[in-house]
């Protein structure tokens, strides 16, 4: 396993796009990353256990597993394995590491570099003017940022940011002990992921989650896969839209980019899908602009309203219409408006592309739209999504089986998450159930979410940060703000399993609270424990960790929250936080008492596979204000960048797991050794006088006139659509404005930045750069 190098970016490698995804090569690729993080012992028993009835829930994305007879023996993706055994990864940071490296050291060190270095072992404390982590107890840790947020002047300056890692039982916890402390300042990595979704789908269905499950995606005879790539980033949906195929559904993907997995998916169990040329996924691919998709669905019902006007009652479901929804009329008068030119021009695609689609959609009777982050990352997020509900509803395809909406979630249980309480703007209802069980009032002010968190503490507002999972300041956009805004807090601590940037940009003084994993065995004073996860279908099942911890000074999530709640609030309000940490049933039995759809919880959780959400959508029951589905009218939208730029797409490559790059490779887009690349269209190159292998800087371009830079990006020339542009996320978050954020969802807009390229400024004297780039030289 020897020392971890920095990467270079010397060694880049530019081949063709894949054309297919997944297969003999994936398995072959996963196995050698985990054997590189540990031992084949230890790698078996990961595997051994991942996504299994007794075993843990892969903590990588939210694609639900099928029903427990259904599962293989090896129900995990690729990148299922590799994000399980950088967790169960043998490498140690231990005390001495940091005595070795000084904070100052590390902030100038690659994500790549500080996930290398394994597993977090014991707390550390970085005091004031020190530049060193150095051990402390854990009674002094959570007494010290105990003593913290009680010495704020108003609850309102802590912050408590949740990434979806987090399971239901710890996640219960934080927002019972943020509420208690008096405070909705319950920022997540939702913010920046699915709000849009949640807002879209609330306003106009009166749920902020999908309706569908796998049955419905096996049964549906048509299935949209919208700013998606599943090949990479949700690997087991190809299983499921196999299926569908199977059973004769057809697919339309919609994407600027030929993704692999939308081409063609060859199965990894199947001994079909190892040799042989596998499924043909995509019927048809639509590679429309960055944006161009509220343009899409907004000509797709414009086309569905004059077949209907054509042949009266044979095109749209008049009844559902008449029975379950509001606005049509609004909207159908809106919707005649949409002109062609418009549509083309927004899209990109041809007249005739999208009546192709449109003959597909009036030959089915069963409809879904899956999405991603390609259109939740857009200003216009909001409307478009609203605009696909349209869609939907126009034929009644809510509601019933094989039909429906499916946000595809990212973080494995960031869906629980929110069904616990991590939202800022939690409903009066649950507020009001939280205060009948537990005997307080909880503010009823909606808190702040990750975009007006920064804001804050960038304006001294807020003091004390506390991070449960993720990596704030590498998620957030506007990363130089962003770190700025982090070191003017007071108090800034993490619970983690891993070394991020987040520990190296902190505040004046600042904690790292290492904590079990999934995949780690978990006993308290009650016995071996077990936790709870929703994944993107709202089926609720137990994950069990199975390994030996990491280390032995390793406390679980649940009790460092308990203990640190016990200490900041004493016994007001009377929460019984030991009892919640010895045995998590306890904290399942006021969950069940809290949030609806949890009745009998720890019965249920026990079953094999667990159990199903009811989503009141699949009764035809909308909980809006009207009682009914909402037909919306949308401002057309389409975005251009100004003259000689570029909208660039910030996205993941095949080999990383949000801001943790695990290599530098990027499979499927035939690009290896190096991540600082843009891929831009040829035509593009040609017309910015730019040749492939060009070293620039990205230079974003916002209202503020602020510029922001991303230096030494190599040029790769790359099928997406002129005018676009891609790079990878978390090494351009610094292009992305604070302020340039979606309407309503104030989700930031990472999937169109404008940005101009500029000859490289800064190389180093042999012309090259290294992979810290935008990172401040310590
Ligand atoms: N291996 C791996 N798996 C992951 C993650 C990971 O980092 N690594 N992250 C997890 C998380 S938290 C999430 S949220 C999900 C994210 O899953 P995705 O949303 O698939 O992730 P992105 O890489 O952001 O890719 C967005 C896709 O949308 C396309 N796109 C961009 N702009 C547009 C547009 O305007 N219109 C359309 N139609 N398409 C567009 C891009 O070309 C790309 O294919 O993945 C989860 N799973
Ligand atoms: N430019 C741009 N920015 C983006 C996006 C984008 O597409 N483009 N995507 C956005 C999206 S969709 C998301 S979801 C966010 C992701 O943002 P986050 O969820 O904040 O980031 P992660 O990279 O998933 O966090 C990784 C860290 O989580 C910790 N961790 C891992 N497992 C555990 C665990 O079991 N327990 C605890 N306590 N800690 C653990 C480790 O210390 C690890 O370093 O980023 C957002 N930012
Ligand atoms: S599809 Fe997602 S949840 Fe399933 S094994 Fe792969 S990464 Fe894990
Ligand atoms: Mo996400």
């Amino acid at each position: 396993m020897g020392t971890i190098e920095e990467p270079t970016e010397d060694d880049l490698s530019v081949s063709s796009p894949k054309t297919w995804a997944t297969g003999a090569p994936a398995v072959a690729h996963a196995l050698r990353y985990a054997l590189g993080q540990t031992s084949p012992r230890r790698t078996a028993l990961t595997l051994l256990n991942i996504n299994q009835p007794k075993g843990f829930d892969c903590p990588g994305c939210a694609w639900p597993e099928p029903a427990p007879g259904k599962r293989h023996a090896n129900e995990y993706c690729e990148n299922g394995a590799k994000h399980i055994s950088d967790e169960a990864t043998s490498r140690r940071v231990t005390a001495d590491f940091f005595r070795t490296h000084p904070v100052s050291e590390l902030a100038g060190r690659s994500d790549y570099w500080l996930n290398q270095q394994g597993r977090l072992t014991e707390p550390m404390v970085k005091r004031p003017g020190s530049d060193h982590y150095e051990p402390i107890g854990w009674d002094e840790a959570l007494g010290l940022l105990a003593d913290g947020l009680r010495a704020l002047d108003h609850p309102d300056e802590a912050l408590f940011y949740t990434s979806g890692r987090l399971a239901n039982e710890p996640a219960f916890l934080l927002q019972l002990f943020a509420r208690a402390f008096g405070t909705n300042n319950l920022p997540d990595c939702s913010n920046m992921c699915h709000e849009s979704s949640g807002s879209a789908l609330g306003e106009t269905l009166g749920i902020g989650k999908g309706s569908v499950s796998l049955d419905d995606l096996y049964d549906a005879d048509l299935v949209f896969v919208v700013g998606q790539n599943p090949g990479t980033n949700h690997p087991r949906m190809l299983s499921a839209l196999e299926e569908t195929k199977r059973r004769g559904g057809q697919v339309v993907a919609v994407n600027p980019l030929p993704e692999a997995g939308l081409l063609r998916f060859k199965h990894p169990q199947k001994a079909r899908g190892i040799v042989g040329r596998g499924t043909a996924i995509a019927d048809q691919f639509l590679q429309i602009r960055p944006g161009g998709d509220l343009a899409l669905f907004q000509a797709l019902n414009r086309l569905l309203l004059e077949a209907e006007d054509a042949a009266p009652g044979t095109v749209l479901d008049r009844e559902f219409i008449a029975a379950h929804t509001t606005g049509f009329d609004d909207f159908a008068a809106h919707a005649r408006t949409i002109g062609w030119a418009a549509v083309t021009e927004a899209t990109g695609l041809t007249r005739e592309e999208i009546e192709q689609v449109h003959r597909r959609v009036l030959g089915a009777g069963r409809v879904i739209v899956c999405w991603a982050m390609g259109l939740t990352q857009h200003k216009h997020g909001v409307p478009t999504i609203r605009e696909v509900v349209n869609f939907l509803l126009l034929r009644g395809n809510i509601g019933r089986p094989g039909a429906g909406v499916c946000p595809v979630r990212g973080h494995s249980n960031v869906q629980g998450d929110r069904t616990m309480g991590i939202w800022e703007r939690m409903p009066q209802a649950f507020l009001d159930a939280l205060e009948k069980e537990f005997s307080f009032t909880p503010p009823t002010a909606p808190g702040l979410d990750s975009v007006d968190a920064i804001r804050a503490m960038r304006d001294g507002h807020a003091r004390v940060f506390l991070g449960v999972a993720g990596n704030f300041v590498r998620a957030t956009p506007d990363s130089e703000v962003t770190e700025r805004a982090m070191r003017n807090c007071r108090l800034t601590a993490h619970i983690s399993t891993k070394l991020n940037r987040s520990h190296t940009v902190c505040g004046e003084t600042a904690l790292i609270l290492p904590t079990l994993g999934r995949s780690d065995r978990d006993v308290q004073a009650g016995g071996e424990q077990f936790m709870s996860v929703e994944d993107s279908m709202s089926e609720v099942h137990a994950t069990r960790g199975r390994l030996a911890p990491a280390a032995p000074r390793l406390l679980s999530e649940v009790a460092i929250i308990g203990r640190l709640a016990r200490r900041t609030l004493g016994d007001k309000p009377d929460i019984p936080w030991e009892d919640f940490t010895s045995d998590y049933d306890a904290v399942r039995d006021r969950i069940a008492r809290v949030v609806p759809g949890f009745e009998d919880y720890n019965v249920r959780v026990r079953q094999p596979g667990g159990f199903r959400l009811p989503n009141p959508v699949n009764r035809r029951e909308f909980r809006t204000p009207s009682g009914k589905a909402v037909f919306t009218r949308n401002d057309f939208t389409a975005l251009r960048a100004p003259d000689g730029h570029l909208i660039l797409q910030t996205l993941r490559s095949h080999d990383q797991w949000n801001t943790v790059p695990y290599a530098m490779d990027d499979r499927y887009r035939g690009i290896t050794g190096g991540r600082r690349v843009v891929l831009v269209n040829g035509a593009d190159l040609t017309r910015l006088g730019l040749a492939e292998r060009d070293l620039v800087d990205l230079v974003s371009v916002w209202e503020d006139g602020r510029e922001r830079r991303a230096p030494g990006f190599r040029v790769v020339s790359y099928p997406t659509p002129v005018g676009s542009a891609a790079a990878y996320y978390p090494e351009t978050n610094v292009l992305v404005p604070l302020d340039s954020v979606a309407d309503i969802s104030n989700t930031p807009t990472s999937k169109s930045v404008v940005v101009r390229l500029e000859p490289a400024r800064d190389r180093t004297a042999d012309g090259q750069v290294t992979a810290r780039g935008s990172q401040p030289k310590s």
